[in-house]
Formats: C-alpha cells, sequence, structure tokens
C-alpha cells in the first residue's frame, strides 16, 4: 500500500521544486531563529538569499553531531522551548547526550512519514501491530506508535522486556505485524523455542526492524526463522527518529522520504559527494522541521544511494541497507571492516548462529589482532570434536575472505553471548585500555 502516492511517486521535476522551495524557506527560518547557525552563516560568508534551489544545498555548512553535544541541552533548537510539545533524548557513549525536540507540527510530520514507512513495509488500516521498540526517551516506540496511530492500525504497545510476556501477546492477540531491532526478534525466536513454541508458527507476518545495522543474510535468517518478511526501517533521534527511510515489500533498498528529508551521500573524508551507487556517509537536511531543523547533519551512517525508479512505483530514493557507521567501523592492521560484513560472512555457514560478538586486541609491540566470537548449534558440541574444527575452519576462511584479513574465531555454545532486547553492542574494542 502507498500512503501518499502524489508524493512517495512524484515525478523527479516536481520533487526537485517542491524540495527546492522547502530549502528555501527552511534556510530563512533558521537562519532567523537560530542563532547558533545565524553565527555558522556569517562565517562561512553565506546569507538565505544565497540559497535559490536545491542545488545551491553544498554552500551551507555541515552540522557535526558534536553542534548536538556542545549546545546541550537547547541550544540548537530554533524555537523557544514553550513550543516545543515533546522531548527526546539519544544517551551517547561519551560527552553530553543529545537532546532533540517536537513542536506540534513536528510530532504530525513524524506520524506522517511513519505511517508513510509501516505502509511501505506492507502495512494498512486495520492491522494489529506489535510495537516492541523502548518507549520513552529512545524515538523506536513512540514514533512507531504515532505511525500506526495514524494509519489506522491496532496497536500493542509491548515495549520492550517481558519476553515471555510479548510471545503470549502474540499468541493470543495475533498480531500481523512485530517492530523491533533484528537482534530482538531472534531473541523472541529463541525464546519460543526454549517454550515449545514454534516461530514459524507465530502470527507475525510482517516485520518492521530497524535501529542497529543488520545484514541480508540476518533478514534471511529472520524470515526462515520466524516465517515473515523481515523489513528494514532507519531512522535516527536527531532527525525524528524511525521514519527517516523504510523498505518496500520488494526489499531493494529503503526509500527515504525526500520530500521532508533530503539526502546527500559524501566521503566523509574529503566532504565531497560521492558518484550515485558509491558507499559514502549519509548527510540529511530536515525541510520542514520547526523545533530543531538540521542543516547537512552528518549522520557518520554509510550507505549508498539510488535514485531510479523502485519496482512499487515509488520515486522517493532508495539507501542501501546500512552498512554501519564511521564511528563503528573498526580498523585493523589498516583494514576497515564492520561487524555486517561478519555477519553475512558467518551466516552463510551452515550451523552457524546470529549471535556473534567483535574483540578487537593490541598485545605490547605486537599487531592487532580480531578474534570473533559465534555461537553455533548445539549439535556440534556433542558431535565429535571434528565436526566442531570442520566448521570453526570454515567460518574462518568464510570472514577471512570476505574481509581480507586473518581472524581468529572461537566458538561458542549457545545462548553464552549477551542479549539485548534493544541495540545490540557488537565491538569490544580493548586497544583503548591499554
Ligand atoms: O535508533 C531510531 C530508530 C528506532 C530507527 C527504531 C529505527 C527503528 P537513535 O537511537 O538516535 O535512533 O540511533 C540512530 O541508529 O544513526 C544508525 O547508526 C542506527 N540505525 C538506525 N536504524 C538503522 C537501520 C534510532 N535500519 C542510529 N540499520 C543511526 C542500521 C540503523 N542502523
Amino acid at each position: 500500500m502507498i500512503y501518499n502516492e502524489k508524493l512517495e511517486c512524484a515525478n523527479k521535476e516536481d520533487l526537485k521544486n517542491l524540495q527546492s522551495e522547502r530549502l528555501v524557506k527552511a534556510v530563512k527560518y533558521i537562519y532567523d531563529n537560530s542563532p547558533i547557525y545565524r553565527q555558522k552563516f556569517d562565517k562561512f560568508g553565506i546569507l538565505p538569499t544565497d540559497i535559490k534551489s536545491i542545488d545551491d544545498i553544498t554552500k551551507l555548512p555541515f552540522t557535526p553531531k558534536e553542534d548536538l553535544r556542545d549546545s546541550y541541552p537547547f541550544g540548537l533548537f530554533s524555537t523557544d522551548i514553550k513550543n516545543v510539545a515533546e522531548i527526546h533524548v539519544s544517551s551517547g557513549t561519551t560527552g553530553n547526550p543529545t537532546v532533540v525536540g517536537f513542536t506540534k507540527r513536528d510530532l504530525n510530520l513524524w506520524a506522517n512519514v511513519a505511517a508513510r514507512s509501516i505502509a511501505c513495509a506492507g502495512g494498512k488500516k486495520g492491522d494489529i501491530i506489535q510495537v516492541s521498540y523502548g518507549y520513552g526517551l529512545f524515538t523506536g516506540g513512540l514514533g512507531i506508535h504515532y505511525g500506526a496511530l495514524r494509519l489506522g492500525a491496532t496497536i500493542i504497545p509491548a515495549a520492550t522486556g517481558q519476553t515471555k510476556r510479548q510471545i503470549k501477546l502474540m499468541q493470543d492477540f495475533k498480531p500481523r505485524i512485530v517492530a523491533c531491532t533484528p537482534s530482538y526478534i531472534l531473541y523472541l525466536a529463541e525464546e519460543m523455542k526454549a517454550l515449545g513454541v514454534d516461530p514459524r508458527t507465530s502470527s507475525w507476518e510482517v516485520g518492521i526492524f530497524g535501529s542497529e545495522p543488520w545484514s541480508i543474510a540476518m533478514r534471511d535468517t529472520i524470515d526462515k526463522t520466524l516465517n515473515m518478511t523481515a523489513t528494514d526501517i532507519y531512522g535516527l533521534s536527531e532527525i525524528c527518529g524511525p521514519g527517516v527511510a523504510q523498505e518496500c515489500i520488494y526489499r531493494e533498498g529503503l526509500h527515504i522520504w525526500s520530500d521532508f528529508f533530503y539526502p546527500e551521500i559524501i566521503d566523509p573524508v574529503t566532504n565531497q559527494p560521492v558518484p550515485e551507487g558509491e558507499p559514502g556517509e549519509l548527510v540529511i537536511t530536515t525541510l520542514t522541521k520547526q523545533a530543531i531543523p538540521l542543516i547537512r547533519y552528518r549522520t557518520r551512517d554509510i550507505v549508498s544511494i539510488t535514485y531510479e525508479t523502485c519496482k512499487c512505483g515509488r520515486t522517493a530514493p532508495r539507501l542501501s541497507k546500512i552498512k554501519g557507521r564511521t564511528d563503528d567501523m573498526i580498523v585493523v592492521r589498516g583494514i576497515n571492516v564492520f561487524p555486517t560484513q561478519i555477519e553475512h560472512a558467518l551466516l552463510q555457514v551452515d550451523g552457524a548462529l546470529p549471535n556473534y560478538q567483535l574483540i578487537v586486541d593490541r598485545e605490547e609491540n605486537a599487531l592487532d589482532k580480531l578474534e570473533v566470537l559465534v555461537e553455533v548449534d548445539e549439535k556440534f558440541f556433542t558431535d565429535e570434536l571434528q565436526a566442531l574444527e570442520n566448521i570453526k575452519t570454515t567460518i574462518k576462511k568464510a570472514i577471512d575472505s570476505t574481509i581480507g584479513l586473518g581472524v581468529s574465531v572461537r566458538l561458542v555454545e549457545p545462548k553464552t553471548l549477551a542479549r539485548t532486547e534493544g541495540k545490540s553492542k557488537r565491538v569490544i574494542d580493548k586497544r583503548h585500555l591499554h
């Protein structure tokens, strides 16, 4: 189902005109209302009147995440706090958390893009949706909630945790859609098995999974394990939370709602645009936001983009699955590695489970080493030792050839690695501890 055909399938020229019109207004609004941006513009020697169309966007300065952190809590807001209807906070690992605000109009926009996203995944009015993202300062739960409400779905605001209850809710209320992190749905499947429930019999037909990177191999695993269609949703609290981009049923990239969130893909080192189809850092400009509009926000997420019209008829450009973040890319012996690459490689091996962790370490005066901990099927621990050795070698070969680096593999029994209800932590970098 297409929620807003006029905009999602707009002809490219109309879309560009709309983006231009909105950018011109947004830049003027921001210049007039945000002292921090005004200073930035002045320093850059640029005036709002210099921006006449979307093509002029490259004349504008970038907004790094630090601008938000340094202006904690409300410094980057373009509106008085009394006009802010809701506040969300993203807890960073270092420094101040990032605080974002929504006016009523911003909440309306968020509900619209989240409704578009749910519809894009295959949801429709009348569907029952189990929302198992965290509710609260995290944007996941409330964002999907607002979208589902706007779409006319029936919401089960399950939030995270109480895994057994989640399963009971599913069995009793029979939701067709579930929304949570990809790692949490696998955890739910594992718990179902432990309770003697076959995950393939679940009522969930469509999954709306995001908030952390996950590979296509992980998607196949989820599809098979739960007999459902797992779709990818992208978002970040700085822009609006879930609903910035979403896969349609063809799952050939995530449609970014570029009538509101204008995307650019740049080389994160040179800051220059990369050609269509090449990976780079996603930069987003919010075209209509009020409380905390952002110009050329550096998301640190690595993606590629295509502007080709999709089989579903949408012209909204498509992002590739998010490869990872510039800041969770690990550099081992000069080679750049994203956890999703390792995930994809190891899930090609029969018997390897989708639970893994990467440990990077450096012994004194020695080279960095990357150890991959992988859970493998129980049967390998009861069979003869040779079977365990064989799967270990196969996993190692699969990873080595994918990333071009020799790793060491440690096999662990099922359910040994930490489980999560939210975002999983895949990398432990011990190098900073020395
Ligand atoms: O994670 C918002 C969200 C909630 C998105 C629920 C989707 C579903 P933050 O906590 O601010 O917001 O984290 C944003 O998470 O910059 C990405 O690095 C990562 N991320 C979000 N969605 C995806 C995805 C929410 N589909 C950060 N694939 C982003 C990969 C994702 N990474």
